[in-house]
């Protein structure tokens, strides 16, 4: 028996450990006693976040003896590090503790990946100061569009009882140099503000500093009302400042590095300003000055938009523009890439840039809410990228949505970027293997703009998986081919928002709700008819193109300059009107859709290729999901085709596969997802 269990070992090593993905990017192995003898790992300070790198490196690290050094006049740092070595040793400098354990990482990183580790020469300084999560997490445990389990955060057994994943989702994310955490939902329930639950968040921040992380809190703009009676919670009375003002100093009482608030505010029926006439700057104002004698911050949100007749897209910016240089200078404007809601693929939100006097930062979306949930592969840092490197023209050529909130451009302030998280209590995390990819690739792109996301491919699959050429070469390739995939089989050339109805997981083009707000209808965005298909935001539209800068606008404006990708947010574009390729936009969408399908397909061959070199639970895990990608795909295809198909009435080109469903059949599908699944 014995015998037959070594030789099951030696037969795949890879069974050797539990392959649940929990352990995610971070599978270091320690080194065993007689390296540990041959090297040494000094440091000189007691903090807790440094002594915490030299625990890591004393662990893992298997290189040659390593000097950790912290030098408070190197400013320009911030919580970077340099790293120098010749082979013989290797010294790091630090500015801040955080910085010495940011360099911990980047060496553990360079190691697994096999990569030089003794001639270094290095200096990293992040790009952002706050490289925050959001959770959408509900204190029911429940998480608005979180598609990997229940809240991480335990509240029930908290203060007292601390899961053992608190630590490790630190460790993680500072691994990536994420230092910064919104536990709760935007959505925010006013019991977060209660003396118990702060004690519950005191406990969690007590985790998290070690590893450099500030908590922050979603913040319910009503919660003196709510919480303590007040008549109303109106920005400008003194009664309310009064409520605030004590709520902070409670919180600092508990957790005296706390970041600050983040605020969705008259946004999707939540409270805020407006409800009491006054503006979006009275509101965020009136935190700020409460949070000012601690150094906090207020996030808040643009995300605004009303059912009114003005196009949703330009909203944010027509609410927000008017409001520049009002805002005080501990808040941020936390603006969405994109002025719909984290599509597959929108242009950038116009309002960057356009606030020249207010601090501005972008929200990710990295939980895939429109990117086909925890079950679809979509790696996304081409879209982070994306919309990074988009240029908004504001100060001239070159002010792209990275510098214009990177402090490159605007200087002076204080600078972030955010994402909402994709984490829950599922063992590996983020529900798909490889949507933790997408957690990893927010944090480095956070830290550094300028990485290529073929590169974060590259590190992530070295460190998940393995070294192995033959593994990591086509895996990435699936990565970087996986969000264009997404695109071309949900919502190619610039559709947008044809999910269906609150879920926002499948195809509903035809989607319609009697009474409900035409901007949560799929027509409202689509706008197809027997002449053609698009939204018009030109100047005979709804003129959105004119929220950029020349020369975006008339780029954006013009059918014949508009890029093609994003021709249908712009434009309604006639069924006949000849594409770059010369086909028709029917026939353009037709081999789109079948390109996105044909894509899934050939990430599933990739992968069945690839078992040898995966343990058997993520390689199998993967491939289930990869079915559902691809039966989503083609349902997609056909849902979306055969409707439009009803009113360009042209055929499908014959070359392409033909639609394997009915629409009726289609239109009859009712998935029972909540919006809280
Ligand atoms: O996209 C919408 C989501 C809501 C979310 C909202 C927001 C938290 O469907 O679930 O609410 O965006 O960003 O505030």
């Amino acid at each position: 028996m014995r015998r037959l269990f070594f030789l099951l070992i030696l037969l795949s090593p890879c069974s050797l450990f539990a392959e649940d993905g929990s352990q995610l990017w971070l599978r270091y192995t320690p080194v065993d006693k007689h390296m540990v003898q041959q090297r040494t790992i000094s440091l000189q300070a007691k903090d807790q976040t440094a002594q915490l790198a030299k625990q890591e490196l004393e662990k893992y690290w298997r290189g040659s003896s390593i000097s950790l050094r912290l030098d408070k006049k190197i400013k320009k740092l911030r919580d970077g590090y340099q790293i120098k070595g010749d082979g013989t040793g290797v010294e790091v400098v630090a500015a801040k503790p955080a910085g010495l354990l940011y360099a911990a990482y980047h060496l553990l990183r360079l190691q697994e990946t096999e990569t030089d580790i003794e001639h270094l020469d290095i200096e990293e300084i992040p790009d952002y100061d706050i490289r925050i999560l959001n959770h959408w997490d509900n204190l029911d445990r429940t998480v608005e569009r979180g598609y990997a389990g229940y809240s991480l955060w335990k509240w029930d057994e908290l203060p007292k009882q601390l899961s053992p994943r608190y630590e490790q989702y630190a460790r993680a994310n500072a691994s990536i140099g994420i230092n910064a955490t919104v536990l709760n939902n935007v959505n925010a329930s006013p019991q977060i503000l209660t003396a118990d639950y702060l004690e519950k968040v005191k406990a969690l921040a007590d985790v998290f500093r070690k590893y450099g992380i500030k908590v922050y809190l979603s913040a319910n703009f009503s919660s003196p009302k709510v919480l303590d009676g007040l008549s109303d919670s109106d920005p400008l009375r003194k009664e309310v400042q009064d409520w605030w003002k004590a709520k902070v100093k409670e919180i600092y009482q508990h957790i005296p590095d706390f970041g600050g608030f983040l605020v969705k505010a008259n946004s999707e029926g939540q409270p805020g300003p407006q409800d009491y006439g006054r503006t979006h700057a009275d509101g965020a104002n009136m935190l700020a000055d409460a949070l000012k004698p601690y150094g906090g911050l207020v996030m808040w949100r643009a995300f605004v938009y009303n059912p009114t007749e003005e196009d949703r897209a330009k909203q944010a910016y027509q609410e927000f523009v008017p409001l520049d240089g009002e805002f005080r200078d501990n808040v941020i404007i936390q603006i969405k890439n994109g002025p719909v809601d984290f599509q597959p693929r929108e242009p950038f939100t116009p309002l960057f840039g356009a606030m020249k006097n207010t601090a501005q930062m972008i929200e990710f979306q990295i939980t895939q809410e429109y990117l086909g949930f925890s079950n679809h592969l979509a790696y996304l840092a081409p879209l982070f990228k994306e919309a990074l490197d988009a240029d908004t023209y504001s100060e001239g050529k070159g002010s792209t949505v990275a510098r214009v909130t990177d402090g490159s451009i605007f200087k002076g302030k204080r600078t972030a970027i955010s994402a909402v998280a994709n984490i829950g209590e599922d063992m590996n995390w983020t529900g798909h293997h490889f949507a933790q990819a997408n957690w990893y690739a927010f944090g480095r792109l956070a830290w550094n703009h300028q990485l290529s996301s073929e590169d974060i491919a590259n590190e992530w699959i070295r460190q998940t998986f393995t070294n192995a050429a033959n593994f990591v070469t086509p895996v990435r390739q699936l990565m970087m081919d996986s969000r264009e995939a997404v695109v071309d089989y949900m919502m190619p050339l610039g559709l947008h928002h044809i999910f269906a109805f609150d879920h926002h997981y499948g195809p509903e083009p035809w989607g319609d709700r009697k009474g409900g707000r035409p901007d949560w209808m799929p027509w409202y965005y689509h706008n197809a008819d027997t002449i053609g298909l698009g939204f018009d935001r030109t100047a005979t539209g709804s003129n959105a193109v004119s929220q950029y800068y020349p020369p975006l606008d008339s780029i954006y404006g013009n059918m014949a300059s508009c890029p093609e990708n994003l021709l249908l947010w712009f434009h309604h574009v006639p069924w006949t009107h000849t594409m770059k390729s010369g086909r028709t936009l029917w026939a353009e969408l037709c081999v789109h859709y079948d390109r996105g399908v044909q894509c899934v397909r050939t990430f599933q061959k990739t992968w069945d290729k690839l078992e040898p070199y995966v343990d058997t639970q993520r390689f199998k895990e993967v491939q289930s999901k990869l079915k559902i990608q691809a039966k989503d795909a083609v349902w997609w295809k056909d849902a979306c085709l055969l409707y439009f198909q009803t009113f360009s009435k042209m055929p499908i080109p014959y070359e392409l596969e033909r639609p394997t469903h009915e629409l009726e059949e289609l239109k009859k599908i009712k998935l029972n997802m909540k919006q809280h699944n």
